[in-house]
């Protein structure tokens, strides 16, 4: 038997159906015995696999991680197994070992590291560890060889979604995982593509899976959608692509198809691509059910776009914060601030234009977090490798402090001044507080309007200064963090 294991990562309230470990399912169904253990329905994972493991001949346990809590959940669990079931090969597969080979195979308890895509890297490493095949010939592979050394195989070609069967939903209890959101009273997530061709500086997906974007066909999108609409009563979605849209026509032929199952939904796109859209496709894009976009708008100057190798401009942003506003769709705008170069110019220009942004869209949605770094497959942007010493092993990334850099609360750059840290929370505090998110569905009333009475003065004179009272009331009405959604 197979088990593949995805450690908690979010609290309940949060919890999305787990589309790595669905998709590795996909290619397991009707070909082998698995079992799928989720740490974010199951309380006592550990107990779970453990009794699966009593019970059953278990060849392989696999497992998915994210950088931040998942791994750490996901390091504990390991940890115990390898000490009490030292028999069952551990392999880790997902972003963590992807960006971080190294630090993973560098724990005891962790025998095989998975890059990038998974599913034809799982089926080749049990036929492996089956004795059908080497170790060596698996792309995507990293492993220690017989005296202890790492061993990377190089990178895996990645293909598109329809290469690869459906996810099997019902190995799971998916109706534990449609929960309300903005969105919706059920809401579902889905993964329309895969990869991302462009190479920010800061991104881990390229990182992970090299420089290229495979999309699913949109018929095939349509067919899973309705299936989760017509099973389980899905009536909204989030869709996780890195880029949902890039071509024009593919856009338009796929709202066209989703338009007829009137979901809401929420997706990632980018303001460059977007603002060459025409008003028919935005029209299109909005009848389709599109209720939220969460565009990288990254930074406030053009120069540290340039820097980061975004892609987009200051104007393309403010294109779109106009543009979703007629099209009555909610932007939802990303800064990562304190560019390594400049930080103070970068932090100065950057909170400006949020309030150039709010006056075009005020609905506008700001999410804002420091700049930070991700391991590339070259050298990294900024000359980070000489200021920044990566943790070696999943134990250090454990570390409050790691974790807080992982986490984006703070990530100590050596670039960036106390002052300009400050700042930049301060902020952050007052807009959040100015603006509560309307995707906190739980706020009452009463407390929005105290945060906004509150925060009206700061925001207007622009004194952001240790916003005490606005820390006070937001943790009082506990107001919740878009993207900050981890335990
Ligand atoms: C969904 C998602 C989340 C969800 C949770 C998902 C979960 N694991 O439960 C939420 C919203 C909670 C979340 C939170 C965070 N996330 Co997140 N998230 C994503 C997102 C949008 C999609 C991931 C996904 O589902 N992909 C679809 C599946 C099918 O692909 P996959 O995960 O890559 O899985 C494949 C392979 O990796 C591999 N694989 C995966 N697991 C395994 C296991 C085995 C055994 C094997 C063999 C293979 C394998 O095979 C799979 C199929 O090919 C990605 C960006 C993206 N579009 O990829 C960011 C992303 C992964 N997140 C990221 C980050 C940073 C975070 C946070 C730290 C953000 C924050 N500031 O809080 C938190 C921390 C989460 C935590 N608590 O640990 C980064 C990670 C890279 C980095 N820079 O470190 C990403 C890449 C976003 C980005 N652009 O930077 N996230």
């Amino acid at each position: 038997m197979i088990l593949l294991f995805h450690p908690r990562a979010v609290k309940p309230r949060s919890r999305r159906l787990p589309l790595a470990v669905l998709a590795l399912a996909a290619v397991l169904e009707d070909r082998e015995e698995y079992e799928i253990v989720d740490g974010n329905v199951d309380d006592d994972p550990l107990g779970t696999l453990l009794g699966l493991i009593d019970k059953h001949r278990v060849e392989l346990l696999g497992v998915s991680v994210m950088p931040g809590p998942q791994m750490a959940a996901g390091m504990e669990v390991c940890r115990e197994i390898r000490k009490l079931r030292p028999h069952v090969p551990i392999v880790w597969g997902g972003y963590f070992p992807s960006i971080y080979p190294e630090a993973t195979l560098n724990a005891k308890y962790i025998d095989f590291a998975v890059r990038g895509q998974g599913e034809d890297t799982l089926l080749e490493l049990l036929e492996a560890l089956r004795g059908e095949r080497t170790f060596e010939s698996i792309l995507g592979l990293s492993y220690k060889d017989q005296f202890g050394f790492h061993r990377n195989n190089a990178e895996r070609p990645m293909k598109g979604p329809d290469a690869f069967p459906w996810s099997p939903f019902h190995r799971l209890p998916v109706e534990k995982y449609l929960r309300p959101s903005f969105f919706g009273k059920r809401t579902a997530v889905h993964h329309a593509s895969i990869g991302c061709p462009f190479n920010c500086s800061f991104c881990g997906v390229h990182a992970a899976y090299g420089r290229t974007e495979k999309f699913e066909s949109p018929e095939r999108t349509e067919a899973i959608l309705r299936h989760l609409v017509e099973r389980y009563n899905a009536d909204s979605v989030q869709f996780y692509d890195m880029n949902f849209f890039l071509s024009e026509d593919h856009a338009r032929e796929l709202m066209d198809r989703i338009a007829p199952l009137k979901l809401r939904w929420w997706c990632e796109a980018r303001v460059d691509i977007m603002s060459r859209y025409s008003d028919e496709t935005m029209q299109a894009i909005r009848r389709a059910g599109c209720t939220m976009i969460f565009f990288g708008a990254e930074s406030g100057s053009d120069w540290a776009l340039k820097e980061m190798q975004k892609g987009i401009t200051t104007e393309q942003t403010l294109i779109m914060a106009r543009r979703t506003r007629e099209a009555g769709i909610i932007p939802e705008f990303s800064f990562v601030v304190g560019n390594p170069k400049d930080p103070e110019r970068d932090t100065r220009e950057t909170l400006a234009f949020i309030r150039k942004i709010k006056r075009i869209n005020p609905d506008s949605e700001i999410i804002i977090q420091h700049y930070t770094p991700t391991p590339q497959r070259g050298s990294m942007y900024g000359d980070v490798d000489d200021k920044i010493s990566f943790p070696t092993s999943p134990g250090e990334w454990a570390e409050k402090k790691w974790m807080d850099f992982t986490l984006r609360i703070d990530t100590r750059a050596p670039w960036m001044k106390d002052k300009t840290k400050r700042l930049i929370d301060n902020f952050e505090i007052v807009v959040a507080s100015r603006w509560p998110t309307v995707q906190d569905i739980r706020a009452p009333r009463w407390g929005r309007y105290l945060l906004q009475t509150l925060s009206a003065w700061r925001y207007t004179f622009r004194f952001y200064t240790a916003p005490h009272e606005l820390v006070l009331a937001q943790r009082f009405i506990d107001l919740r963090k878009p993207k900050r959604e981890s335990l």
